[in-house]
């Protein structure tokens, strides 16, 4: 009797995972730092290998895009924080370094996109292949809806 098959591919999460978009600051949007950075989208590297985020970038649908550094690399199933606004960078949050928002309160969408074409990348061993074959990343997105205000 043959196996079935396991339609791998369609149900596989994207590497970097899009956990939350937390476009709605709390309060008033005032522009103020604080209030900026109460904007941001938290990522999880859905695998079981760190991966290197340097050159992919995150956007939303208006285009503001947010380029990670060289020195991210995010461990096996951990998360990563992005906020809108001005600060230091760690290990569990980055900062965008804007003066104004990014996220439409009412409607917006947020993407995660690889640095590489195909082939032409640089990546760590056994990271590279792995990376280019994660098209489904590049064009997913995930709509903002109300409700996690
Ligand atoms: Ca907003």
């Amino acid at each position: 009797m043959l196996a079935p098959a396991v339609p791998a591919q369609a149900t596989r999460l994207p590497a970097v995972q899009i956990m939350k978009v937390y476009y709605d600051s709390p309060g008033s949007d005032l522009r103020s730092n604080a209030s900026l950075n109460g904007e941001y989208v938290t990522i999880r590297n859905t695998t079981r290998r760190a991966i290197d985020l340097a050159g992919r970038t995150l956007r939303d649908k208006a285009g503001y895009t947010y380029t990670f550094g060289g020195d991210v690399l995010l461990g096996a199933g951990k998360k990563l924080t992005i906020r809108s606004g001005q600060g230091g960078d760690g290990t569990s949050s980055v900062f965008w370094g804007r003066r104004a928002y990014v996220w439409n309160n009412d409607k917006d969408s947020a993407y995660i996109r690889n640095a590489c074409g195909c082939g032409t990348t640089t990546g760590r061993p056994g990271n590279q292949s792995t990376d280019c074959a994660d098209t489904p990343e590049d064009t997913r997105s995930r709509s903002l809806h109300a409700g996690t205000s």
